[in-house]
């Protein structure tokens, strides 16, 4: 292992002198001014931000270096991560799976790319390997397009989380791979707050089809004439740019195989959805409950390109069809629908053709990086969400992503101390748990039973009458005393909160949700006239985006909340079932700037990700651990008794070397709880052991390799 101090700090936090927030946040930032990134606890890889690219830090050539080398012996890195993960997948044949969290900007996404570069680097190669790999990182540039945006967090900001797993063969050449989408957060395309932006993809095609293309789909490039796009007053990004990020993704598009109508076709309807939002509403002159369209111009134009009926569009986003009676005398009546109400369909009709969108082109590339077969094989998994946020307003979006972060640091929790844990037992060694905050209480009123946050979210939703402040008032009512939920009518009542408002004590920190849009949100319906518009569309992906409605069918819809908290606990399923590896990304201020480190933020962060306490039981329990023949073959040569080699280093096998391994720990003079020799490796409590040994071996290797040289001379 690479102990030298003169970067900064040192490379595992494990090694620290004194185990405090303070030793911590000066060996990071001792590190970070020496563009020292990464650092481990154990084998966790704890990544800070840099907001700049670090010269020499990805290559071909230090992938390399690390693809040769075990996890300590060189500097903390993501590649060293990659390369345990991948070298376990391939000695144990077990699945692994990557977790990476931090909070938004924080680095995920980054990570991630580096970690899938890396497996595409170092794992084997042939002309259908290849094909797959490139695949398989061409996934990125279109997924990121169509999922990302600029958000006040981070320029190029997850709004979707993502699940990849990646299928390896028996000789560990990835053959396939699959992805999982969640929730997307498709709110985004009809508003946002000022500064933000929707999704790339809308800016990207906008500036990177040409005239005659945009023309054929009914639009021109200039964005301000979006009502969808202009409403949060930012077109441009100084570190984006959309006619180069159009082309990458147009390439990418053509490596996984999408055709050139495929293509067009999702341009037509990225178009339509733009122009849907300049659809405008006016009362009708004589009856003012009677809504009419305001612009006859916008709507042909939204209907030219969504190559559908106008008249039917204008109905569809005007009144409602209700079907009533049964049986024989089953007949559907139309109702008006009010200024208001047609606003808001023509925005759900917007969201939702996008959301299927984004739902179509995730399968699309699912089918094309699909494995043969699937039978035998191994895969790495590699979890990128949208991390925490705070914004000053947070709706329903927010809560879905907050609470996607609990149930992470919930399995971060289980998963670190429950591994840990079960070393020891199957080692046979004995060990006090440390203490740490378990956020299992956040997930419990957001997800329990009897009475969570969406339990009733979805009672709500059933009942027509209820609106948001129904809902707020019994998650008052029923949280009244609860430690981590504050509103105005909550026992600790907090007056400085808007009366629409709730706020979550969540594990990073305080948030204030508005309740306005919580049941509209989950409820997140959207009306058989729409769906009928949209099916006759004599645009083919269109169309089999929304497949005629099953009328007789009496199965309530499963709410976006309990499709959210299913899909989460089906993931952390599939997460449990690997085994795990951390990247925790920290960033170090929240302007996006390079060389500029705010403490406390930092402070913050490694505080409610449990960093410390993470370190702490590394150490509670042993720092260092190494298996017996990895143990007794780098340090043998310190010890008499075990060098020049005996008889019985030489004989392969855990238990062989548990002997000499012994040998070596009584002549560091180590004693009584210094150490444990488990049941296939050897334990150390102090980590400056670590120096000593290591130091001890510098001292001999010189003499070996004097030793070496005499030998060669004699011949
Ligand atoms: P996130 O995934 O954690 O946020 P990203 O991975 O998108 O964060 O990182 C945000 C930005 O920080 C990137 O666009 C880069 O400019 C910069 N960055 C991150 N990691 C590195 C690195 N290793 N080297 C150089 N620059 C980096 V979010 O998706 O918002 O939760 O939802
Ligand atoms: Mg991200």
């Amino acid at each position: 292992m690479n102990l030298d101090k003169t970067q900064g700090g040192v490379p595992d936090f494990v090694l620290m002198d004194q185990l405090t927030e303070d030793a911590m946040v000066d060996n990071i930032v001792g590190r970070f001014k020496k563009d020292n990134i990464y650092t481990f606890i154990g084998e966790v890889v704890v990544s800070m931000n840099p907001y700049k690219e670090v010269s020499g830090l990805y290559s071909k050539a230090k992938m390399q270096e690390y693809k040769s080398a075990y996890m300590y012996e060189k500097s903390p890195h993501i590649y060293s991560l990659s390369n345990n993960v991948y070298r376990k997948l391939l000695q144990y044949r077990r699945n692994q799976c990557v977790i990476i969290s931090g909070e938004s900007g924080a680095g995920k996404t980054e990570a991630s790319k580096v970690l899938m570069q890396y497996l595409a680097a170092v794992s084997k190669s042939s002309s259908e390997v290849d094909r797959v790999k490139n695949q398989l990182l061409e996934s990125n540039p279109v997924l990121e397009a169509f999922g990302n945006a600029k958000t006040l967090r981070n320029d190029n900001s997850s709004r979707f989380g993502k699940y990849m797993e990646i299928q390896f063969d028996f000789d560990g050449a990835p053959v396939g791979a699959s992805i999982i989408n969640y929730l997307l957060e498709k709110s985004r395309v009809v508003g946002r707050t000022v500064g933000e932006r929707s999704f790339h993809i809308f800016y990207q095609m906008l500036a990177g089809l040409s005239d005659a293309e945009l023309k054929s789909n009914g639009v021109s490039k200039d964005i301000n004439q979006f009502n969808y796009l202009s409403v949060s007053q930012c077109s441009t990004v100084p570190t984006i740019n959309d006619v180069t990020g159009f082309k990458e993704v147009q390439k990418a598009l053509d490596t996984l195989g999408f055709s050139g109508t495929e293509k067009q076709n999702m341009w037509k309807i990225l178009s339509g959805i733009l122009l849907l939002g300049n659809i405008n509403f006016r009362p009708d002159e004589a009856k003012a409950n009677i809504t009419r369209i305001l612009d006859q111009k916008a709507l042909d134009a939204a209907a030219a390109a969504l190559t559908t009926n106008a008249g039917a569009l204008s109905s569809a986003l005007t009144t409602r069809s209700i079907t009533t009676g049964v049986g024989k005398r089953v007949s559907s009546i139309s109702i008006p629908l009010d200024l208001q109400a047609a606003a808001f369909t023509r925005d759900a009709l917007a969201k939702g053709v996008y959301e299927r969108l984004f739902n179509w082109l995730v399968q699309s590339i699912n089918s094309r990086l699909s494995a043969k077969s699937t039978e035998g094989k191994m895969v790495v998994g590699i979890l990128d969400i949208y991390g925490f946020e705070v914004f000053d307003n947070n709706s329903f979006e927010q809560f879905c992503i907050n609470f996607c972060n609990e149930k992470l640091q919930q399995l971060f929790i289980e998963l670190t101390l429950k591994s840990e844990q079960e070393e020891y037992v199957r080692e046979g060694i004995q060990w006090e748990p440390v203490k740490y905050f378990n956020n299992k209480i956040i997930c419990d009123l957001i997800e329990g039973k009897p009475v969570s946050i969406t339990s009733l979210m979805d009672e709500c939703s059933l009942i027509t009458e209820s609106t948001d402040s129904t809902l707020l008032g019994r998650m008052n009512h029923s949280f009244k005393s609860h430690a981590h939920f504050e509103s105005r009518d909550s026992a600790k009542r907090d007056m400085t909160l808007p009366d629409n408002s709730f706020k979550l004590k969540h594990y990073a920190g305080d948030v204030i949700y508005n309740i306005n849009g919580f049941l509209e949100k989950n409820k997140d319906t959207l009306f058989g006239d729409l769906v009928n518009a949209m099916n006759v569309s004599s645009n083919p992906l269109l169309s089999s985006l929304f497949p005629p409605l099953d009328l007789n069918s009496k199965k309530r819809p499963i709410t976006a909340g309990t499709q959210f908290k299913n899909a989460l606990n089906n993931l952390m399923d599939r997460l449990l079932a690997c085994e795990p590896h951390y990247i925790r990304c920290i960033k170090p201020n929240d302007n996006k700037k390079p060389g500029v480190i705010d403490n406390e933020r930092l402070r913050h962060q490694i505080r409610y990700l449990g960093l410390l306490e993470n370190v702490r039981v590394r150490r509670a329990g042993f720092a260092f651990r190494q298996p017996y023949p990895r143990f007794v073959w780098r340090y043998k040569i310190i010890c008499p008794d075990t060098w020049p080699p005996r008889r019985f280093t030489m004989r392969p096998g855990q238990d062989a070397e548990k002997t000499p391994a012994e040998k070596i720990i009584k002549h560091l003079g180590l004693k009584g709880d210094d150490y444990r020799m488990g049941k296939t490796k050897v334990f150390i409590r102090d980590p400056r052991t670590l120096f000593d040994l290591e130091t001890r071996r510098d001292k001999e290797i010189p003499k070996v390799v004097v030793k070496l040289q005499t030998a060669w001379r004699g011949y």
